[in-house]
């Protein structure tokens, strides 16, 4: 049975919440959205240990052009909350992949990145275009991609996020790359070459490749689980190929 629900319940934080409901809405336009059935262990987890509570809420779906659509919200020792969202398409469509990690450490939004990743050589020249047509003007504090972030997009965004109004704006990159990636997942038709698809796995697979050697990621979940729980959890949950 699920427990208490985070975003119902605990977290009120009203950018993640914000981000959410629109994350949310965008998916819910998606043709033939659909649950993925995943091990409840690993949907919902809780632990209350004092000073290690966490909570991690996760959301899984598939859709026409979508393999995958992930969602998870989470808060670790009620001062790091993390808003995750990958959007894995279906190698078969000219779909790129949506990510977001939006990272709030106590009060400070330290990270907070959207990029629509491509997934073939040529694919970015098809939605560059609108990406740079984005209004990103308004952002006092934006960060550098690290080495393994060679698989985004030229237009990937990646800041902190000081003032209300750097939430805001955030906020509208974020439903704005969304808005672009539901017009190119309603423009496309299935293909069937298979060359082009096995270059969309491949393009994948390199995607979650070079997630993986994110090791803030890791570093966090290794404070709360052992090796072995947090190499499934990455490689099953976060970034499975
Ligand atoms: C950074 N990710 C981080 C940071 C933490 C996490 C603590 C450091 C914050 C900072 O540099 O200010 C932790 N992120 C997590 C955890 C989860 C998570 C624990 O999603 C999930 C359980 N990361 C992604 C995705 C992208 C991403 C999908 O999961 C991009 C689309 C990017 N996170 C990303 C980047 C950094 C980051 C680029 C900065 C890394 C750096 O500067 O070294």
């Amino acid at each position: 049975m699920l427990s208490e629900s985070l975003t119902k319940t605990k977290l009120k934080d009203p950018l993640i919440l914000n981000l959410l409901q629109n994350i949310r809405e965008y998916r819910s336009r998606l043709e033939n959205l659909e649950n993925i059935k995943i091990d409840v262990n690993l949907t919902n987890i809780i632990s209350n240990k004092i000073g290690k509570e966490l909570h991690i809420q996760n959301e899984f779906h598939k859709a026409k052009g979508f393999r995958k659509l992930h969602i998870e919200v989470a808060e670790f020792s009620k001062n790091l909350q993390i808003l995750h969202c990958v959007f894995f398409p279906d190698p078969k469509f000219d779909i790129p992949i949506f990510g977001m990690d939006l990272v709030k450490i106590n009060d400070i939004v330290s990270a907070a990145i959207v990029d629509l990743s491509p997934v073939s050589q040529n694919q970015g020249t098809k939605y560059e275009k609108f990406l740079s047509k984005v209004d990103k003007s308004s952002f006092g504090s934006m960060r550098k991609i690290p080495d393994w972030g060679d698989i985004f997009s030229k237009n990937v965004f990646f800041a902190s996020l000081k003032s209300k109004s750097e939430k805001n704006a955030f906020c509208n990159v974020v439903d704005e790359y969304l808005s672009i990636l539901i017009k190119l997942s309603k423009e496309t038709k299935p293909d069937f070459k298979e060359e082009i698809i096995q270059e969309r796995i491949k393009y994948q697979k390199n995607y979650c490749v070079q997630q993986m050697k994110n090791e803030k990621t890791s570093m966090v979940l290794l404070k709360y689980f052992d090796e072995k729980w947090v190499d499934n959890y990455i490689k099953t949950v976060l970034f499975d190929f």
